[in-house]
């Protein structure tokens, strides 16, 4: 089989590229891709536009055709750069038949058309990301891990022009169209199951849309109850992978375990995206498990990477105490773990003691950094073993301006070469556009000098070294990496109909802890009518599950007689620690 090709005037056209001489594959693929297949697209429609991403995952085909990029372990089947290229081509020819004319090359709009999808982590997955941005369309990737009622709250945000949904989450099919309304289509993600590590052609390329069209879309809690959209353009994501690769030397020989969820950054961006962006093999899981990584490891010198959130890192260190200290794959998981290029942890604060033991186990200091949705990667600890300072999250990235200012009158701390603490500030083109249809937030956010406030506090070495030492506001919980708006959690709670007979008044706060960094806590009153039946933790969470994801729903619930409050009616939550949780002396 052959695919025809009909080339448009002014378009570059890379079909009637060759493999150079020795490598033109004779073995032609028995099916092209499945959705090229099913959907009876013309060729012609099958373009793909110059964007960054793009173009690297070209000259990852042009410097070697059999090249991995995607190694789906759900499906146990492995997607060359060329596969992927082309399945991205067909998908988005589809998409754009839903799009009614939108075309980002020519005009110029307010708003982009989103896409939600929702797939797990894998080929799927990558292959609906990259057709969303082919077709200049806002990607919206939801999580897998989210109730319907989560699902519905970013499908009626986020008003998509279209959702695309992979089949393991047909459940969620009829909740999703009810809340969209009949006027945006849900289309399946129909699965990828060829595995052809000889395609042998390349989509037609088309010139690019301009890199200031809006991306990608990802939900973050903050200070408000509800999460919103924060908006980052193809420039944005591009300069926060590049910034990567260049900071951590990612290359096409590395090899990735990619074991993070694809609805946040250190997942989408530093995980995946970069990854691809310099030419390695992304090796999915949909979901962490700490035997199949220690497996992994033992098998030594086939993967090169490792990115993760600290309580990965607790889990890892548990597993090999409990499952292989002491055991005939000791010297081999060590010997593994230690012949890895690169082990990065961020998201939320490495506890010293997890960093201890890992690196007794690895031989690895944890190269340690800082980001946040909104900015990407902002700081990093250096690759070199000298440039990783404990307990530090290093430096600035490549292109990416930091400073500190006073938190009461906001005036920038200069460096005076002593210790200084103050308000994280972050600049550059590593920033993100807008909160979607949130102008005010947006606002609010930034200074009037145009920098980002991130709302971490942190403390700036004589050395320039930035440690975190925390959040200014006690209302954002970070939880397993998962940022967490205690004020969400409140109102779901005393939203809730079987909870809100039952629970008079709440107050959520994040309580330290070695495994999560921090855990979601709810201490409450009860009404009067439910004192005799009290309230229990399984009660609260079975309730809440229905609401939330998991990861918001309290582990820990306190009932108390009363919760006292200041002359303005407002709860003092340091207090609550302080009173609830301070640690046993
Ligand atoms: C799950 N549980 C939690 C929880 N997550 N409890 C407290 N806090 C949490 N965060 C509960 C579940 O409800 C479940 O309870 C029980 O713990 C076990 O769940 P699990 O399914 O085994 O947990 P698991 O799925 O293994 O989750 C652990 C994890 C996951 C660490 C792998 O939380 C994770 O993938 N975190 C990464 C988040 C992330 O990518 N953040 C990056 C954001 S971007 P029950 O009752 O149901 O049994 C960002 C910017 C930057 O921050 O700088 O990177
Ligand atoms: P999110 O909004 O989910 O992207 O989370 C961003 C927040 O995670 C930051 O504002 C920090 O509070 C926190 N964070 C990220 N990396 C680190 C780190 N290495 N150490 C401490 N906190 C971190």
């Amino acid at each position: 089989m052959s695919i025809e090709v009909s080339v448009s005037p002014g378009h570059h056209d890379y079909n009637d590229w060759h493999f150079p001489a020795g490598q033109r594959l004779d073995f032609l693929p028995a099916s092209v891709p499945s959705y090229a297949n099913s959907r009876r697209l013309s060729k012609d429609d099958q373009s793909i536009p110059e964007l960054p991403l793009f173009l690297a995952a070209r000259a990852s085909v042009l410097a070697d055709p059999h090249k991995v990029a995607i190694i789906d372990k759900s499906k146990d089947k492995s997607f060359t750069f060329g596969q992927l290229l082309n399945d991205v081509a067909a998908l988005k020819a589809e998409l754009q038949q839903y799009l009614a004319g939108y075309d980002p090359t020519v005009s110029s709009y307010t708003e982009e058309p989103r896409i939600a999808f929702l797939a797990p982590a894998g080929y799927d997955y990558v292959v609906a990301q990259w057709a969303i941005w082919a077709a200049g369309a806002v990607s919206v990737p939801l999580c897998t891990s989210h109730p319907l009622k989560e699902l519905q709250y970013t499908i009626s945000d986020a008003d998509p022009s279209l959702i695309l949904l992979h089949p393991t989450f047909k459940k969620f099919e009829a909740g999703l169209q009810e809340q969209a309304g009949a006027a945006t289509p849900i289309i399946p993600l129909t699965p990828l199951t060829e595995s052809s590590r000889n395609f042998p052609f390349l989509p037609r390329f088309t010139s690019s849309f301009p890199l200031s069209r809006r991306a990608l879309m990802i939900y973050t809690s903050g200070t408000t109850s509800r999460p919103k959209g924060c908006i980052s353009t193809h420039e944005t994501i591009t300069f926060q992978a590049r910034s990567l690769v260049e900071a951590w030397k990612y290359n096409r020989n590395d090899h990735l375990i990619h074991v993070l969820p694809l609805h946040h950054i250190h997942g989408i961006i530093n995980g995946l995206t970069a990854t691809l962006l310099a030419g390695g093999t992304v090796e999915m899981y949909p979901k962490f498990d700490a035997k199949t990584v220690w497996n992994r490891w033992q098998q030594k010198g086939s993967t090169t990477m490792f990115m993760a959130v600290p309580t990965v890192y607790s889990r890892l260190v548990d597993y090999f105490d409990t499952n292989i200290r002491g055991t005939e794959s000791e010297s081999a998981s060590r010997e593994g773990v230690s012949a890895l290029r690169l082990i990065v942890s961020g998201s939320a604060a490495l506890p010293t003691p997890v960093k201890r033991k890992f690196a007794e186990i690895s031989g690895h200091e944890l190269l340690e950094r800082y980001g946040m949705t909104e900015i990407g990667m902002g700081l990093s600890c250096g690759l070199e073993r000298e440039k990783r300072i404990d307990g530090s999250v290093g430096w600035a990235l490549p292109g990416v301006k930091v400073r500190l200012t006073e938190e009461k009158s906001g005036q920038v701390i200069t460096s005076s070469g002593k210790d200084e603490s103050g308000m994280i500030e972050i600049k550059g083109p590593n920033l993100f556009s807008e909160y979607f249809r949130r102008p005010e937030s947006t606002a609010d956010s930034f200074t009037q000098d145009g920098w980002f406030k991130t709302g971490d506090v942190a403390k700036r070495a004589a050395n320039g070294a930035y440690f975190i030492l925390g959040r200014d506001s006690v209302d954002i919980i970070k939880s397993g990496g998962y940022k967490i708006s205690a004020l969400e959690v409140e109102r779901k709670i005393l939203g809730n109909e079987a909870l809100s007979p039952i629970i008079s008044e709440v107050v959520v706060v994040g309580v330290e802890d070695e495994e999560w960094g921090q855990r979601v806590a709810a201490v409450a009153t009860l009404k009067d009518s439910a004192a005799s039946t009290g309230l229990d933790l399984a009660t609260l969470r079975k309730y809440l599950k229905e609401d939330m994801a998991a990861y918001k729903v309290p582990t820990i619930l306190k009932i108390v007689d009363s919760i006292e409050r200041n002359a303005m009616g407002k709860v003092n939550k340091k207090d609550i620690l302080k009173q609830y949780f301070a640690p046993l002396q």
